[in-house]
């Protein structure tokens, strides 16, 4: 099949019309279409000559039932909407490639992983959990990372999500998970929210989500960009060698850019300002040619130390901490193609975990294991039936040949027999494999003993401990943001015995984090609840997970008429040149008339935007530019939110007076303002490096009066 047409104009991003990039991008390109002709034509090729007015009798008269053209047209509009998916419903999308920088081939016969250097298509789909397809980004959650890596042995996905752990631990209690985080099944309220009753209720009585509670109220639920996350595997994976050995293995993807979060007050503000806020960044980042980058990484185990742990490998609500096991980079991945069509590609991508290739086996893991059963299900009722490995994304490109047939959209003709074994169709196809040939799956030879019991494991019961070393690992101010998420989460819930119960169980994670709670939702502090550690992982903190450098990180110019422009470009001359994105804004539209000399042109018009867009503010000098902006409500909000939200902040010249018509606490207009992120200069003298350097440190959390 071949259906491109080349149509420049029409072909937006991906390799329509030009050389394709790989493997997977080359068989993607047969199945692309650009309109060929400018004769619009019905389904069935037949030109027609007149798609705005339906055929009638008469010009006032019925509309016909033979208008086939009209009932075509409007039967398949009527039926362009599939269900979303019941979870993670809402996401982005794009191609790229992962490339092995290390061989794993002493502990994996993945053919992909062995080489140093080969490269992989994939593509990956970021998602939040809870809202619908249509809400909005910011929302307090999960993110899904799910990779399909089109290797040459047949797809591998890696379906994972931006923190290491699950709130359950057996896939059972997966539908009562989700029925208590969604919308509230009367009023279908609220959406894209954890903070309801009913999610608490259910986590109040399930002292295995504690773990993953800490994560969901910490930063990283929040995060600033897709392309600022970092990526869990979650389950402790297997990986087998052609002799049948295998190694205990979790997954992490850690990002070029470093982990940076939002901060809770902002992403209500941009949920408005701009529901597709990290969307948009992704395909924006890519379109600009700056491709986001993950190091994956591995944590491997002998299989003779699965018991020497404190806890389960098997346990899902369990990480290895990597000052035990250390995580070792392996591989790059990167994105570096934005999808043509969203729907034929980002919501018609189908992952599933049981989707392994040679080398790469399961755990017993019981929530790995019925996530296997539960992936296929959920396409064959979202894609409509068996045949959803045959569109365009989620073809391998590795050769399929079976005797699967028929099934609704049957996309392939197949002559010949269609059973096994055979002699009419020549013994075809045949079992692969035989005298231990390679590219073959083969399962893992396990030993399993046991009695039929439902019993969950003792080496499962411990609920606190891994809570208490993720709190012990925080930041001051992580700790805080924890604290004021378990408020406005708990705060949300109308019933008082929810919200005693949870705050019970926080009781056995650390008295200061109960304790903080309880005073928050004016409950009582309760007492200790056992011993409590003070072990600490540093490897969890996001102060400690930087990343290199600013690129792509967002400034926003506040200028008006009278601006002084030569400092300025100083400036942004080393920010740009730093990959920074560096945008004038002004009151309206067009081009400012520069202070002494020269223009500057504006890039977006202040009220089309908002401070929460952008990662920093810088003011420019002049000193009736700055009495413009002064007087202009919208730019003073500008500095005073990006001030309240911890962001850093730059006024050359005269446009400190911008800083002091928004009010900032004394501390910093009394000159602490440095450590705090706040720079000020008479020119533009050394302004740009320490901004630069404190774009790198993304937020100033200790600022008096932040939100
Ligand atoms: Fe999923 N999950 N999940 N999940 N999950 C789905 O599959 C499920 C779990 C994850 O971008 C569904 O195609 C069960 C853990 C991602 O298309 C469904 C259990 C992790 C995505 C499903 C889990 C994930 C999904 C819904 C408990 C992190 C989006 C639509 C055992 C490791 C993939 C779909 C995409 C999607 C089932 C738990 C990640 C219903 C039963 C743990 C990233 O099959």
């Amino acid at each position: 099949m071949h259906l491109m047409s080349v149509n420049p104009g029409q072909a937006g991003p991906g390799s329509l019309g030009n050389e394709p990039r790989d493997a997977k991008d080359e068989q993607l390109d047969r199945f692309r279409s650009a309109p060929r002709h400018d004769a619009l034509t019905t389904d069935q090729g037949v030109r027609v000559d007149d798609t705005d007015n339906a055929l009638r009798a008469g010009q006032r008269g019925p509309t016909l039932l033979e208008d086939f053209h009209n009932r075509e047209k409007i039967t398949r509009f009527d039926h362009e909407r599939i269900p979303e998916r019941v979870v993670h419903a809402r996401g982005a999308g794009a191609y790229g490639y992962f490339e092995t920088t290390e061989s794993l081939a002493e502990y994996t016969c993945a053919d992909f992983l062995s080489e140093v250097g080969r490269r992989t298509p994939v593509f990956v789909r970021f998602s939040t959990v809870q809202g619908p397809r249509g809400s909005a980004d910011t929302v307090r959650d999960v993110r899904g990372f799910a990779t399909k890596f089109y290797t040459r042995e047949g797809n591998y996905d890696l379906v994972g999500n931006n923190m290491p752990v699950f709130f359950i631990q057996d896939a059972i209690k997966f539908p009562d998970f989700v029925h208590a985080v969604k919308m509230e099944p009367h009023n279908e309220i609220p959406t894209g929210a954890s903070a309801h009753d009913t999610f608490w209720d259910f986590c109040s009585l399930q002292p295995e989500s504690t773990h993953m509670l800490m994560w969901l109220m910490s930063d990283r639920a929040i995060p600033r960009s897709f392309r600022m996350m970092q990526g869990f595997g979650v389950h402790t994976f297997r990986f087998v060698t052609a002799d049948g050995r295998g190694t205990f293995v979790k997954f992490h993807w850690k990002p070029k850019l470093g982990v940076h979060s939002l901060v809770w007050d902002e992403t209500q503000l941009i949920a408005g300002r701009d529901p597709d806020f990290n969307r948009r960044d992704l395909w924006e980042a890519i379109e600009a040619g700056e491709y986001p980058e993950w190091e994956l990484g591995v944590q491997l185990v002998p299989e003779a130390d699965e018991h020497k742990f404190d806890f389960d490998l098997l346990d899902a609500t369990k990480i290895i901490p990597e000052e035990l096991v250390p995580v070792r980079p392996v591989g790059r991945l990167v994105l570096d193609r934005n999808p043509q069509n969203f729907f034929a590609e980002t919501e018609q991508v189908a992952f599933h975990t049981a989707n392994v290739v040679p080398g790469i086996d399961f755990t017993n893991d019981p929530l790995l294991q019925g996530r296997n059963f539960s992936y296929l299900d959920t396409q064959l009722i979202r894609l409509g039936g068996p045949n959803f490995a045959q569109l365009p994304v989620n073809r391998p490109v590795a050769d399929v040949n079976n005797n699967h047939r028929d099934g609704y959209g049957q996309q392939v003709i197949h002559p010949g027999t269609n059973y096994f074994p055979n002699s009419l169709g020549g013994g075809c196809p045949a079992h692969a494999g035989a005298g231990g040939a390679p590219g073959v799956f083969r399962h893992y030879q396990e030993r399993v003993d046991g009695h039929k019991i439902r019993v969950r494991s003792e080496s499962f019961q411990d609920h606190y401990s891994q809570a208490t070393l993720f709190w012990n690992s925080m930041a001051d101010w992580e700790k805080r943001h924890i604290v004021q998420a378990f408020r406005f989460e708990l705060g949300k819930c109308d019933s008082m015995a929810v919200r005693e119960r949870m705050v019970g169980n926080l009781a056995h994670v650390h008295p200061d984090l109960a304790a903080g709670v309880a005073e928050g939702l004016g409950l009582p502090v309760p007492a200790a609840a056992g011993t409590v550690t003070g072990a600490a992982s540093p490897a969890l903190s996001q102060a400690n997970l930087l990343g290199e450098g600013i690129r792509t990180r967002k400034v926003a110019v506040l200028a008006a008429d009278g601006v002084e422009v030569p400092p300025l470009e100083e400036v942004r001359r080393e920010l740009v040149g730093q990959g920074v994105i560096v945008e004038v804004l002004a009151a309206s539209g067009g081009t400012l008339t520069g202070k002494d000399s020269g223009t500057l042109k504006v890039d977006r018009a202040l009220p089309t935007m908002a401070s929460v867009l952008y990662d920093a503010v810088l003011v420019p000098g002049g000193d009736d530019a700055v009495a413009t902006l002064a007087a202009d409500p919208a730019a003073v909000r500008y500095v005073e939110e990006a001030y309240r939200h911890g962001k850093p902040l730059a006024a050359l010249g005269s446009g400190s007076r911008l800083l002091a018509a928004a009010r900032l606490p004394e501390a910093v207009a009394g000159g602490a303002g440095r450590e705090l992120g706040v720079f000020t200069s008479a020119g533009s003298g050394g302004v740009a490096r320490d901004f630069a350097q404190a774009l790198g440190r993304h937020r100033f959390p200790n600022r008096p009066g932040l939100l």
